[in-house]
């Protein structure tokens, strides 16, 4: 059995070092939250699938060609004939400021559709991981992303969520009125602060969205605090977790890093304690170094960076 499935579009990230508008040369990456998440578990050496549709073209088989590379089962990637590649540019204007624009609208990965997903839900997994963006790219694949969080929930797949709003896709309300009620299906919420009041009526303060979340069913809300750590709230009350001190220089994908070492812990069936330490031993390795999943430890890599006794 599979221990994670995730769903979602990747995409063929083009990085600059320096202003976009002056040119320069751009580096060829894969990125995309949920593809991230599966190779940060492949990497720690759990059955990692991720789905969703590819471009059937060079694009599309270098997407293929990174998650197979990295040990993530495709077997249930969709080539579509008929759309282009998603693609986004990662433009470091400065040393501290990154933009991203996207080249994505009526790419194949936003045509996800419910079909897309039965054989993956059909053939089980222990977890599903989904994020808030999918339900942003379309509405098939909006549509896709609620059928796969009720499915799975009808058939005792917990369900993990991770908010990741993108405001260069949907509006702040677009967004509450889609994943609030997709939340009261999830075991697991992950939002940074800025993000709670997406998930919840109870407004934006901490607590009040963590027991709205809690009440409604979920078990843990991960509320990521960057170089704050994060904090869990669960019907037991709050733990909170210190980021792992490393030299920062590339904070793009730190959250899907800390997800995938939360995703990992429950898996191996840690406590939560453990689970958070986990998580940001991966934030940390995600954040030290370049690229949104290529710094991410294998399992015997895990104690190199300090704190991460979770190994
Ligand atoms: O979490 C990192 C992602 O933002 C990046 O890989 C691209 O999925 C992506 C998105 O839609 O922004």
């Amino acid at each position: 059995e599979r221990d994670l499935l995730t769903v979602g579009e990747a995409l063929v990230s083009l990085r600059s070092s320096g202003p976009l508008a002056a040119g320069g040369p751009l580096t060829m990456h894969l990125a995309g939250a949920e593809s991230n998440v599966a190779i940060g578990l492949a990497r720690l050496g759990h059955r990692a699938a991720w789905a969703g549709r590819v471009s059937d073209d060079e694009l599309g088989e270098f997407v293929l060609r990174q998650l197979r590379a990295e040990g993530v089962d495709t077997t249930d990637v969709r080539r579509d004939p008929q759309r282009p590649p998603g693609v986004m540019f990662l433009e470091r204007r400065t040393a501290d400021v990154s933009r991203v624009r996207y080249l994505r609208a009526g790419s194949a990965g936003a045509a996800l559709d419910v079909d897309d997903l039965r054989a993956p839900l059909a053939a089980g997994a222990r977890l599903l991981h989904l994020s808030g963006i999918t339900p942003a790219l379309s509405d098939s694949a909006r549509t896709a992303v609620a059928w796969a969080v009720r499915t799975a929930a009808e058939s005792g797949i917990p369900v993990s969520l991770d908010v990741n709003y993108r405001a260069g896709l949907w509006s702040r309300e677009d967004a509450r009125a889609t994943l609030t009620p997709l939340a009261g299906y999830a075991a697991v919420v992950i939002a940074s602060t800025d993000e709670l009041d997406l998930v919840t009526e109870a407004g934006a303060d901490e607590r009040d969205a963590a027991a709205d979340l809690v009440r409604r069913g979920v078990s843990t809300v991960l509320v990521k605090l960057g170089a704050d750590g994060a904090r869990a709230w669960t019907a037991d009350g709050v733990e909170h977790v210190p980021a792992v001190p490393v030299t920062a220089v590339d904070t793009v994908g730190a959250g899907d890093a800390f997800t995938a070492g939360y995703l990992s812990g429950h898996l191996d069936g840690l406590g939560l304690t453990d689970r958070l330490r986990r998580a940001a031993a991966l934030g940390a390795f995600a954040v030290a170094g370049h690229g949104d999943w290529e710094g991410l430890p294998r399992r015997d890599e895990l104690s190199l960076i300090t704190g991460s006794a979770a190994g």
